[in-house]
């Protein structure tokens, strides 16, 4: 049954008769909970205020420039009511709650003030979660600092003196409340003029990777709206709400043009930005035009360098193969798109290579297929995606795409570049067989004579430089899996058994994983498991 209930402006602290700078709502728009109503702005602090229920709006109290406070009634929501489906855009702007308040300075002498955070309501231990400062950055007074998220709220810090930022006394992560030293400015000094390449160039915190959209993990040329939205908000004024949606987009709100208030960017600006740079009508963040750094120019990048090299001795110019030119396309935009981590690991293989040893010198009479240590290592692999199910998945927009089926694709070098076969149905295949397709998709690939099917389908990626050497390395995830593992040449190590080193052939693992799925102890777990597998096979049965 739907009954209509009133929406009214909780507890905001010491505000009273506070404008109404943003309106997301109309009559008859569907809302959900925590959807922002209203962007409420004081000359101190900026807030949104979020629904507290979910319905059909039927009414709206307020309008922009309207004087509101606490308890002021701003929409009537029929809840229970059939709500119409969002207008995705409508979606993706909901943005968390929001409130701002204004960071306390207290002076510290020697010109060095300091901010704190301000009385932030019921709030305590919140952390933080975006942080638009470092050191020796010049800094301005309503410059966010910091952006602190509890359960319920997101809120801007913004700074209350003008200078340059002497000391950051909080980092992503780090839990604050009212009182918390966020920084220490010097007031009064000469501000250097920040070096834009190094503020767009600065990398996505691992606490807070921006979430690509849905072509991200699949598309060749992603928009380049994906460009790191990382300094996003450092020096614009935006509402928390717009500063969270923008993170979403990946969008850079340096870039955008803004229209509200007081240079304020509003949500229609950032949509209009985002079409504008879809559609090709606003330029996009500069390609990388040369090197091949970004295939699809997503990254707002210096140009590569251009040298001429012959001034400096004799050169010679050979093209890059098409392999390399597609591997390299692939690689940069997995790289530059994957907040990714590589995990090590040594596995004890003694035994495991004595077996294999032991089977080839028996197969070498009857004259079957050489087994190989990539062979044994399919198989291992095979049981850790079916023990951990998230590594045999891949990212589609917000949901996770988990796969029943065990295909292995392994990275082979061939004299046109790498290229990565894959061996199907893994987890049906006999150490013997994996070892006979794995030598024969090699060959087949060293003689270009691989077809597209024997590269598709792959759930998980083994890349081994075992044959050549190498003790460990960072291999790139191959987009849209979400991990892969490496693997180097064994050595004897002395491995300490509790009473006395022991001699064991030691194999050094490198397992590189998408953080945005896969975070450090699952990525551990996993590098355990397999060490433990090929440290004793007979795991593998079980
Ligand atoms: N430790 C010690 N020795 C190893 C080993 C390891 N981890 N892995 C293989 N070897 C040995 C093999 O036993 C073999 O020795 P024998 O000839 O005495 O039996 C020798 O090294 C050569 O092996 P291989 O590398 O030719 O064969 P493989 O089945 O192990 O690997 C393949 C096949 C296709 C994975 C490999 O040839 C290859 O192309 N590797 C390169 C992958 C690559 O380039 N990765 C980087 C990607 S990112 O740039």
């Amino acid at each position: 049954m739907s009954q209509i209930i009133e929406v009214k402006v909780p507890d905001i602290g010491d505000f009273e008769s506070v404008p109404v700078i943003e309106l997301f709502v109309k009559v008859g728009d569907s809302i959900k909970v925590d959807d922002a109503i209203v962007t409420l702005e004081s000359d101190k602090a900026t807030m949104d205020v979020p629904s507290t229920v979910a319905g059909v709006v039927t009414e709206v109290l307020v309008q922009l420039g309207s004087k509101v406070g606490e308890g002021a009634l701003l929409i009537k929501v029929e809840t229970g009511a059939a709500a119409a489906a969002p207008a995705p855009v409508a979606q993706t702007a909901a943005p968390a709650p929001a409130a701002a308040a204004v960071a306390a300075p207290a002076a510290t002498g020697g010109g060095l003030v300091e901010v704190k955070v301000p009385d932030i309501g019921d709030f305590a231990e919140v952390p933080v979660i975006d942080l638009f400062f470092k050191v020796g950055d010049s800094i301005k007074v309503d410059d966010a600092i910091a952006t602190l998220e509890s359960d319920k709220a997101t809120m801007d810090v913004p700074s209350t003196v003008a200078g340059i930022v002497r000391e950051v006394l909080v980092q992503l992560g780090s839990k604050v409340g009212e009182g918390t030293v966020l920084i220490k400015v010097e007031t009064g000094a000469s501000a250097p003029a920040a070096a834009p390449v190094a503020q767009a160039a600065a990398p996505a915190p691992v606490a807070a990777p921006v979430s690509a959209p849905k072509a991200a993990s699949t598309a060749a040329v992603a928009p380049a709206a994906l460009a790191p939205a990382l300094s996003a908000g450092a020096k614009v004024h935006a509402s928390p709400s717009v500063r969270a949606y923008a993170r979403e987009l990946g969008v850079d709100l340096n870039k955008v043009q803004a229209t509200g208030p007081k240079s304020r960017i509003v949500k229609e600006d950032l949509i209009k930005y985002v079409k504008g740079v879809m559609s090709g009508a606003i330029s996009g963040p500069v390609a990388a035009t040369s090197g091949g750094v970004v295939g699809g120019g997503v990254l707002d990048l210096l140009p590569w360098p251009k040298v001429d090299f012959a001034k400096f001795g004799e050169i010679e110019v050979k093209p890059l193969s098409r392999i390399k030119k597609i591997s390299g396309q692939n690689l940069s935009r997995n790289w530059v798109m994957i907040p990714a981590v590589t995990y090590h690991e040594d596995a004890d293989i003694t035994d495991i290579e004595a077996f294999r040893v032991l089977l080839n010198r028996e197969n070498e009479k009857g004259g079957g297929a050489k087994l190989t240590m990539l062979a044994f290592l399919m198989k291992a692999c095979v049981k850790g995606l079916q023990k951990f199910p998230e590594f045999n998945a891949s990212l589609d927009g917000d949901n996770l795409v988990l796969k029943k089926y065990f295909n292995i694709g392994f990275a082979a070098d061939t004299p046109n570049g790498l290229v990565v076969p894959v061996v199907k149905n893994v987890d049906k295949k006999s150490v013997f067989e994996l070892a006979q397709e794995s030598g024969d998709l090699a060959k087949q690939a060293r003689d270009g004579k691989l077809k597209p099917a024997d590269m598709s389908g792959s759930c998980f990626t083994i890349s081994s430089l075992g044959g050549i050497g190498g003790t460990y390395f960072a291999p790139i995830v191959n987009a849209p899996e979400v991990a892969i593992l490496g693997v180097n040449k064994s050595a004897m190590k002395p491995v300490w058994d509790g009473k006395q080193f022991v001699p064991r052939l030691t194999l050094p693992l490198s397992l590189t994983a998408d953080h945005r799925v896969i975070d450090g102890a699952l990525a551990t777990r996993f590098n355990v498991y397999i060490a433990q597998l090929l440290a004793d096979f007979r795991r593998v049965a079980l």
